[in-house]
């Protein structure tokens, strides 16, 4: 399965693609970040480094239908939002809320971060995003969530000592004050949370107090990183997470975006994991900056085994990377029904459906190419770069020897281009080309080209579409591109996928 994480970027984001909400812990030599997933299953991907650079995905949290409930009208963006991940007394913990009706905010924990994970305690008494999870030193655990306000849990029952109390507001008449992460540094207890909201005014700030539950003074030089109102290829920058090497030095992981095309910039991979230096002045965090470039690390950044591009479908279990909308009960994803195939069998009868069979990986490269060998002998399906339910590109295969592009854009559908195909299974292709109109100062940050290869290794286009319409700036919402397969009518077999960074 293609793991780029497994290979060391040259630039930041250190985990590229749809990774926001970073919450970071060290564990000896040992980090683990965790991100959220939304309305994908498995929930929470969860990923270890030794150098804070490169990441490998080492599973998900929530990977057990026991373990998270997405009903199947999950909208986009909905779901899970937001970890915390710790390391307290020999345990991993993770709190994480789960946005559907009637699930709220729980607790999981593990000795291997790998998993398993154990099955999730409710906090029935903790209303809120953006859980955080702090210990005293008399080992009294702290729950707080966005807004900001704070109460005294057990997170091994769930059991909540009293009503959530308001620590600290922000900075005033600033919007959203959330993803607050509490921590015992030195002498203070320091409040770190994001404000301004998670588009361009995104920004992070940070208060401190004598106390876990405050009162909390605000650093005077909030807000201690923002990109707003500036034309730095780094946008939308909050969400943050603070965490200490063996070294002694103080790191930063947060959340931004690298809008693409001309004015305003449209960023099509969602909110990717960034990491920032950080050093202390007068007991305040100060932010060192944050570029597309590493920031220069004060040991080896170790080189990583190089990305595998393909997934045969041999392997019974499928990579953690591999995310499916809300479930994945096997009567509808299975490599076990062909041999060195993977069946997709169809639920909801297109992309527009929340409850479509969509097994996909996201997009982390801004130029990428895929292709997956397909029968459509038995069904309707394809390959499809999706953003959400209602904005989504496909190619797909019919069983009466059609290829299709379909695209949504809104509440607009069409047929962008078809092409007769010969008998037998087929190689669908997918990759970004350059934006349309490159001449216009609006350009839109790409384009999605669509094929089908024929036996001569030549692809056929099929149709172009302009990418812009796959962005968080058109669509709204928390993800970003996920590019996969999928099954619309019947059923359909894949033999193979691949996933190929950068320009061909
Ligand atoms: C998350 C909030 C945010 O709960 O976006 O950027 C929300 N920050 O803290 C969803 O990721």
């Amino acid at each position: 399965m293609p793991d780029e994480n497994a290979t060391p970027p040259t630039a930041n984001p250190v985990i590229p693609g749809f990774h926001p909400d970073p919450s970071v812990c060290r564990v000896g030599e040992d980090y683990y970040l965790a991100c959220s997933s939304f309305e994908y299953f498995p929930g929470i991907p969860l990923f270890h480094s030794r150098d804070l650079v490169n990441w490998t995905q080492i599973g998900n949290v929530l990977d057990r239908p026991g373990q998270l409930r997405l009903p199947r009208d999950t909208p986009s963006s909905g779901g899970l939002y937001a970890p915390t991940l710790r390391h307290h007394d020999g345990r991993f913990w993770l709190i994480v809320t789960n946005v559907a009706p009637g699930e709220g905010n729980l607790v999981v924990s593990a000795t291997d971060p790998a998993g398993p994970w154990s099955d999730p305690v409710r906090l029935p008494g903790v209303p809120g995003i953006d859980p955080d999870l702090a210990w005293d030193e008399e080992g009294n655990c702290w729950c707080t969530v966005a807004g900001v306000a704070q109460v005294r849990i057990d997170p091994s029952t769930g059991e909540t000592f009293g009503e959530p109390q308001p620590v600290w507001s922000g900075t005033p008449g600033a919007a959203a004050p959330e993803a607050p992460h509490l921590y015992r540094i030195g002498d203070h207890w320091y409040l770190l949370i994001a404000e301004g909201g998670t588009e361009r005014g995104h920004g992070v700030s940070i208060a401190r107090g004598s106390s876990p539950n405050g009162p909390f003074e605000p650093c005077p030089s909030n807000p201690i990183l923002t990109h707003r109102s500036t034309t730095r290829p780094i946008q939308n920058t909050g969400h943050a997470d603070l965490v200490q090497a063996a070294d002694g030095s103080w790191w930063m992981v947060l959340l931004g975006v690298r809008p693409q095309g001309g004015t305003p910039g449209w960023h099509i991979l969602g909110r990717e994991t960034f990491l920032a230096p950080v050093s202390w002045v007068d007991g305040w965090p100060v932010v060192g900056e944050l570029n597309p470039e590493l920031p220069a690390m004060p040991w080896p950044v170790l080189p990583a085994a190089p990305p595998v591009e393909r997934d045969d479908f041999d392997s019974i279990e499928l990579h953690p990377s591999w995310i499916s909308l809300h479930d994945r009960p096997a009567e509808h994803c299975t490599t076990k029904e062909r041999s060195g195939w993977l069946t997709l069998r169809a639920r909801g009868a297109s992309l527009d459906e929340p409850d479509v069979v969509f097994l996909g990986r996201r997009q982390q490269h801004l130029a990428f190419e895929a292709r997956a060998l397909i029968d459509p002998a038995e069904g309707t399906g394809g390959l499809a770069v999706r953003l959400d339910e209602r904005h989504h590109y496909a190619i797909e295969a019919t069983s009466e020897g059609t290829a299709r592009v379909v695209a949504r854009i809104g509440s607009l559908r069409s047929i962008a281009g078809e092409l007769p195909l010969p008998a037998g299974p087929v190689v669908l292709t997918v990759r970004t080309g350059q934006a349309p109109e490159p001449h216009d100062a609006r350009t839109g940050p790409d384009s999605l080209v669509f094929g089908v290869e024929t036996s001569d290794g030549t692809t056929s286009e099929v149709a172009s579409l302009d990418g812009r319409y796959l962005s968080t700036e058109v669509a709204g919402g928390f993800t970003g591109r996920v590019v996969g397969l999928y099954a619309a009518d019947g059923a359909v077999h894949v033999d193979w996928f691949d996933y190929l960074p950068g320009h061909r």
